[in-house]
């Protein structure tokens, strides 16, 4: 046996062990492995059975995701499951799959091609292939309907999402849920098999849950349906339903070709290539390069917060969801009363939507205790500032902070946009201090920029990923600009938006051309959702940092003018009912018009394709400064942030990963003519620049600087 995969005997039964970590991933030599310990063990007369069982803490998480891109790029062909699938489910003497921690993807279908499956209570299957932009692709989309039904098969194909063992146990997917020890009980479990002598079955050979078309026609109709929701701008999900349909028409080996041809369908689109470029760029935001080994993060038993507003009351949220006990402060009694009337509103919107149970609801705010003064902030571990957008008020409280935290705390601000460093002066201990950038609403966004101050030290800066990391978040680590890299790059989007309308494009093809294009919303709707009032204020404050006698819009100014803020004043850009349903506003429209009329702009028809680019665009060569400047350590991370925070589409990639895809030069050729049209704001970023004239792209970038 080779290294990744061991072989051991106990009595008249074979174990075959998978030891490949993390995760068990079927790298080179894995599926050689296996299907050489299926060969001994059949041919050899003392055994009776065998166990499949993942070393370390798993099964088996699926294909290994590395290879792929191999075989996308042609560097190498893929190398199928499919013969060792056929060696499992033809052995003659029984194989039982022993799951623990996640059969995923490539490891279910294995599973899936053994005669039985045991598992123990915490383990995981499931088919998350469509969140990588392909499906499955070793006849999991064919056994598995056969195993749990067509409805069961859709939905976990086409969710990806995973199942729980009792859940896979109800289904059909596990014959047995093992209590104790694993392999133990899936030996005990096939030695039970054996004596019975019963003929082993083998699911490509069972027809039974496969339905019949008038039970399944309108279930794949609905399945379609239900997709073009959940899953717009995707194409796999739609092919795994394909797929699993063709389990239903087709006989096992006709299915397993339409499964074959779809998957190389998706495994070489971009959809697919963005996914996995996706996939590894959450994994790589939390390695920072230069950061030293030793910084340990600090425990997090206790928190405080200052602000009980909209923000502060979120993160009080995090961490009661968390279960750390903590202290939320405020300076009225009123506001402090709002504040946790909130809290206890969205909860209990939750636990009325069924997935929070009213003790978990009742758990979680005892561990929030309101608070009008410091007592308690100097057992805390770490202490949130949340108070609104005030550089002199955060830096009264700071100082306060620097009295009363104990050694060591951690020091966030909550701050958007303003300069940590000033703030962190303040205190006498600046290498504490960090920015912790939650995004509304903060209990339910999975962004969180780290924002590195001069002074931030290591030990700060692992305390703060850990903290994400407790609160369910992805850490992004950003520079101390101004916007830091988030909204830095959204002030260019939405200005562009703003100049759109008045250029001519109507409020609705702005937000349609956007929406098309896979964006979660439109950029002028997420005006309205936002606040314009609060977009007008921070374009003021922006104003300070830019260079004087730029463009400005012109008609946002007039709907703040004339109070519509948006969504909560039932009037922006659109109009609203009171279920905050817009729809398009007449007067809107011949404001812009007189607003264009008046300062001498002449309006055109503007197309969808010159809307995306010149808003998307925007994000890109704002995304290029950043990186240059060194605010982001990588182009993946300002992917992360857009993916995360600001509702770009996955299946793109992100910003950066999507321009790449269009091509640097492309990209850059269009900044340059709408520099000559519209001005200094399209000032070409030099690293684009360099990039577009060498061939270069964002993604090698990062692997050229070694990071
Ligand atoms: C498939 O199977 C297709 C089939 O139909 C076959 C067709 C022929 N490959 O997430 P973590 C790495 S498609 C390579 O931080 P956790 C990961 O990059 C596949 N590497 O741990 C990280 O590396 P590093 C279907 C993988 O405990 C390290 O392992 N399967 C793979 O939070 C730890 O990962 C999936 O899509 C992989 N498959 O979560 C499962 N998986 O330390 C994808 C992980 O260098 N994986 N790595 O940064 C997962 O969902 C989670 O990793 C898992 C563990 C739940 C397993």
């Amino acid at each position: 046996m080779n290294e990744l995969v061991s072989y051991s005997q106990d009595n008249e039964l074979a174990i075959i062990t998978i030891n490949n970590p993390p995760v068990n991933a079927l790298s080179p030599g894995v599926p050689e492995g296996i299907a050489e310990g299926v060969a001994r063990a059949n041919a050899d007369d003392a055994i009776k059975g065998l166990v499949l069982i993942g070393g370390g803490r798993t099964f088996i998480a699926g294909a290994d995701i590395k290879e792929f891109g191999k075989v996308i790029s042609g560097e190498k062909k893929e190398g199928s499951l499919l013969p060792l699938l056929t060696a499992l489910e033809d052995s003659p003497k029984p194989v039982v799959a022993a799951l623990h921690g996640s059969a995923f993807g490539g490891g279910l279908e294995i599973a899936m091609a053994c005669h039985y499956r045991v598992a123990a209570k915490d383990a995981q299957v499931g088919q998350p292939e469509v969140k990588l932009g392909i499906i499955p692709g070793a006849a999991g989309t064919q056994r598995l309907p056969r195993l749990a039904g067509v409805a069961k098969a859709v939905e976990m194909c086409v969710s990806g999402a995973p199942v729980k063992a009792a859940d896979a146990l109800a289904a059909g997917l596990v014959d047995q849920l093992i209590e104790g020890d694993l392999l133990a009980g899936a030996q005990a479990f096939l030695r039970e098999k054996i004596a019975a002598n019963a003929t082993h079955p083998r699911t490509r050979e069972r027809n039974d849950k496969l339905g019949d078309e008038a039970t399944n026609t309108p279930l794949f109709a609905a399945a379609r349906e239900s997709a073009k929701k959940t899953a717009r701008g995707l194409t796999a999900p739609f092919a795994a339903i394909d797929a699993v349909e063709a389990a239903t028409k087709l006989s096992f080996d006709e299915g397993v070709q339409v499964e074959r041809k779809l998957f190389e369908q998706c495994l070489f689109s971009d959809q697919a290539k963005a996914l996995m470029h996706v996939f590894f760029a959450e994994r790589e935001v939390a390695k920072v390069p230069g950061l030293s080994p030793d910084a340990k993060s600090i425990e997090i038993k206790q928190a405080a917060i200052i602000g009980a507003g909209t923000m502060g009351g979120g993160i009080a949220m995090n961490f009661a969801n968390a279960g750390v006990p903590v202290l939320l402060k405020e300076t009225t009694q009123e506001a402090l009363d709002r504040g946790i009337a909130t809290i206890t509103k969205n909860y209990s919107n939750t636990v009325k939507k069924g997935r929070l149970t009213e003790e978990a609801m009742a758990e979680r705010l005892a561990l929030i205790t309101p608070t009008l003064g410091y007592d308690g902030f100097e057992n805390a571990d770490v202490i949130i500032e949340a108070v609104f957008e005030n550089m002199a008020l955060k830096k009264e409280i700071f100082a306060e902070l620097d009295k009363r935290a104990k050694p060591g705390a951690l020091l966030a601000s909550n701050t958007s946009s303003l300069n940590l460093d000033e703030i962190a002066a303040t205190t006498s201990r600046a290498s504490s201090v960090i920015g912790l950038h939650f995004f509304s609403p903060a209990n339910v966004m999975r962004l969180l920029e780290i924002v590195r101050g001069k002074a931030t030290s290591d030990e700060a800066i692992a305390s703060a990923f850990a903290l994400g990391k407790l609160m369910k978040k992805v850490g992004v680590l950003v520079g101390n600009c101004h916007g830091f890299v988030g909204n830095r790059m959204f002030f260019q989007y939405m200005r562009e938006g703003h100049f759109l309308v008045e250029e001519g494009a109507s409020v609705e093809a702005v937000d349609k051309a956007l929406t098309d294009f896979g964006m979660a919303m439109g950029i002028l709707a997420v005006d309205d959702m936002a606040g314009i009032d609060v977009g007008v204020k921070v374009r003021q404050e922006n104003a300070k940092h830019e260079a004087p006698g730029r463009r400005q819009p012109l008609v946002v100014d007039r709907l703040y003018e004339m109070g519509r803020y948006g969504q909560k004043t039932g009037a922006g850009w659109y109009k609203y009912d009171e279920n905050r349903r817009a729809t398009p506003d007449p007067a809107v429209a011949a404001l812009i018009e007189k607003t264009a009329q008046a300062a001498g702009i002449t309006r055109r028809e503007i197309g969808a394709r010159e809307i995306v680019e010149r808003c998307v665009y925007a994000l890109i060569n704002e995304g290029a400064k950043i990186l240059d400047e060194g605010y982001a350590l990588r182009a993946g991370d300002i992917d992360i942030v857009y993916l995360n925070g600001y509702g770009f589409p996955a299946w793109r990639g992100g910003p950066m990963w999507y321009a790449d895809t269009v091509g640097l030069k492309t990209v850059y050729d269009r900044v340059c003519e709408f520099q000559a049209q519209h001005g200094a704001w399209w000032e070409p970023a030099p690293l684009l620049k360099r990039l577009a004239e060498t061939g270069g792209t964002f993604a090698a970038l990062g692997k050229a600087k070694g990071d």
